[in-house]
């Protein structure tokens, strides 16, 4: 299957088709003509069925085919146990520990990522957490996004059981299919100063739109990977006791310009680009718009300057233009109810 290799590819070749279709410069599983292309394609009868599930719900839940699965683990477990020093996590933990690279680099995870969205799968963040992060409801696309729009995936692996008492990761299937929502889609300035009220409209448009939440409970070894928009996050901690050691990795896709919404007026010609480095490499991958290196938008733009970041936030191979993760909005666990952000909102809205 050849749907589309990149987007320089497809300005090379106008016009041409795909199953009798016009080729389209989004994930194949994200497009409206998926049936067709499905149809018209030769993968395996259970490739059809992972890309159906995934295209209809945004998510799939896989097997990363580790054949020492428990050893990795546990050696993940063991070997960051002194580096969260009371934080909830640690990013970019690849940069010094093979066993979290390892992980991210699992080749079953690429070959699947690679139907799915039938480009160079780019590992570019890890995250790791001993217990639930309790974080609200999100879609990653506020933190890092591409254009063209959706090459972007998250791979969430328990390194042990999840279940309703050790903040299970939740996720809105089916969510990918609404609107992605930016700060300024809820009038709100690019500033991660203004997460918090992000977070409190997403909460009533979920309600609005009548989405249904999902907690996921996956057992030690699985991985669901989640497609740029789903709406996602971790629930409460019932039992305070019990850790929930998980590995995030983020991807990216080749060929795309990536950069970090959140800090970005794309409609005034500001877009803060990220400098991603590919965690198979360790090198950098340029950001490209259409077969050409973009390094600045506008091009005479100066060099962005990031917000400060506080101590424990700051990651091994941040680069000036990576910061947003740093941001307490990213993925830090919080433990925070609903009740204190609804009073911090109508305190903000008030002032
Ligand atoms: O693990 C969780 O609870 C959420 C993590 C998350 O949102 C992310 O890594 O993007
Ligand atoms: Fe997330």
């Amino acid at each position: 299957m050849d749907i589309q290799k990149s987007s320089a590819a497809l300005l090379a070749r106008p016009g041409v088709e795909f199953a009798g279709l016009p080729q389209m410069n989004i994930p194949w599983v994200e497009s409206p003509f998926f049936g067709q292309l499905l149809e018209e394609s030769d993968f395996s009868e259970e490739d059809k069925a992972l890309a159906r599930h995934f295209a209809e719900n945004g998510y799939a839940v896989v097997d990363p085919h580790i054949h020492d699965f428990d050893a990795l683990a546990s050696a993940v477990i063991d070997s960051l146990a002194d580096k969260y020093q009371g934080q909830g996590r640690v990013q970019d933990a690849w940069t010094f520990n093979e066993h979290v690279k390892r992980l991210a680099l699992a080749p079953r995870i690429d070959a699947i990522l690679r139907i799915l969205y039938q480009r160079d799968p780019i590992p570019f963040q890890t995250l790791n957490f001993p217990y639930g992060t309790q974080q609200g409801t999100h879609s990653d696309t506020v933190h890092f996004h591409c254009v063209p729009h959706r090459f972007m995936c998250g791979v969430w692996v328990a390194l042990e059981d999840t279940d309703t008492a050790n903040g299970p990761l939740h996720i809105y299937p089916g969510s990918q299919k609404h609107p992605v929502w930016n700060f300024h889609d809820m009038g709100l300035p690019s500033n991660p100063d203004h997460y918090e009220l992000y977070e409190a409209g997403l909460g009533h448009y979920v309600e609005t739109a009548g989405l249904q939440k999902m907690q996921v409970h996956l057992k030690k070894g699985q991985a669901l990977i989640w497609a740029a928009n789903v709406l996602h996050g971790g629930d409460p901690i019932l039992d305070q006791k019990r850790s929930r050691h998980s590995q995030v990795t983020h991807f990216f896709f080749s060929d795309c310009l990536y950069y970090t919404p959140m800090l970005s007026d794309p409609y005034i010609g500001r877009m803060f680009l990220r400098s991603i480095t590919d965690i198979r490499s360790g090198k950098p991958v340029p950001n490209m718009y259409n077969g050409q290196v973009i390094t600045r938008v506008p091009p005479d733009a100066p060099t962005p300057v990031p917000p400060p970041q506080t101590p424990m936030q700051a990651a091994p191979v941040q680069t000036m233009v990576q910061s947003d993760e740093a941001l307490p909005t990213a993925t830090e666990p919080r433990r925070r109810t609903i009740k204190d952000i609804v009073k911090r909102v109508l305190r903000k809205l008030a002032a």
